[in-house]
């Protein structure tokens, strides 16, 4: 049996069956389908997250600023919409750097409420940099942080019998098509208790041409986000990638509220990857589809918030209405 070394922590075993890791596998498959795909989560390597970092400090990129904007001036509103009576806890999924979350919590502390902050994460480097953030400024908080599955930590929640609010913010649930993002919410949903509430960072549909310059921004950080995904197909499987002989394009379509992300193949070309011991083809002008960043109407969040088993108490909204955090409760 040999043993291959292809990254500091990720060892490949070829032996009768071959382990791959699932950006491997997903590459495999994206990269020789029809219409060639890959998902966005993979964005999200160190160096994916920290271009996120600079895409979320851009003017262009609007919908940091207005959830922090309503995070810091709605909160107080929000615990009086929760209507909890008495000690509750705040699960939060996905919890980043907690800058904005952390404006929510000092409202609810300053308004006398009685919680416990779990924040879920899959890596314990962000849960310890939240942490960090969260004891320096807010040194009274009750926060009881969790690595791991969000499903398995639901689970154990729901037996619990303090009231929860979920946050899933930041309007990633607008990175999921239409039938994954059901089936996230339903899954939620069901780990759920009635009566818990689930606050939705989701993105409005607006003007065109402001979503258009928030993905097709003039100082190409999105695109570097989006060709960070081939450095590293090259780097973790081992390929040849010519990164300039890619483009970037991306595309709002204020019709279906949808920004679609691509990658463009510049000529006709290949690749291999020595890790998949494969080669992948590419017509010239050939798309790679890499993300989907949907718009919602509030049409669309009534019937989706009922599809998946929720009534929706309140939408808060900064001031220029581009963004919403939806206030959902288990019916
Ligand atoms: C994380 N997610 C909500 C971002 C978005 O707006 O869809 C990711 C992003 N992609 C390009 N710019 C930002």
């Amino acid at each position: 049996m040999a043993v291959y070394r292809h990254s500091p922590c990720k060892i490949i075993i070829m032996a009768t069956t071959t382990l791959l890791t699932a950006f491997a596998q997903d590459v495999r498959e994206g990269f020789t389908a029809k219409n060639k795909h890959i998902s966005s989560k993979y964005f999200y390597d160190d160096a994916g997250s920290r271009i996120f970092m600079q895409i979320m400090a851009m003017p262009e990129y609007y919908p940091t600023g207005c959830e922090f904007e309503i995070l810091s001036q709605q909160s107080a509103n929000i615990l009086k919409q929760l209507n909890f009576k008495g000690a509750f806890n705040i699960v939060e999924f996905g919890s980043g750097d907690g800058m904005k979350t952390r404006q929510l919590l000092k409202a609810f502390t300053t308004a006398g409420a009685q919680f416990t902050y779990i924040p879920i994460d899959i890596s314990q480097e962000a849960i310890d940099a939240l942490q960090n953030n969260i004891t320096t400024f807010l040194p009274s908080i009750d926060m009881q942080p969790r690595t791991g599955d969000y499903f398995e930590v639901l689970e154990e929640l729901s037996a619990s019998e303090v009231p929860n609010l979920f946050l899933f913010l930041g309007g990633n649930i607008g990175n999921y098509k239409y039938e994954d993002a059901l089936g996230l919410l339903k899954k939620f949903n069901a780990g759920m208790k009635r009566g818990d509430k689930l606050l939705m960072g989701m993105d409005l549909q607006k003007n065109p041409r402001v979503v258009q310059l928030a993905y097709d921004d003039p100082h190409g950080i999105t695109k570097a986000f989006n060709m960070n995904l081939l450095r590293r197909i090259n780097e973790e499987l081992e390929a040849d990638i010519s990164l300039d002989q890619f483009d970037f394009y991306s595309n709002y379509n204020p019709q279906n509220g949808e920004v679609r992300s691509y990658l463009v193949s510049l000529k006709k070309q290949h690749f291999h990857s020595t890790v998949l011991n494969q080669t992948f083809f590419f017509e010239k002008d050939e798309l790679v589809w890499t993300e989907l960043s949907k718009k919602y109407s509030f049409t669309e969040i009534e019937s989706l918030a009922k599809e998946a088993g929720f009534g929706v108490s309140h939408n808060f909204l900064d001031c220029k209405h581009y963004f919403a955090d939806s206030l959902w409760e288990k019916v």
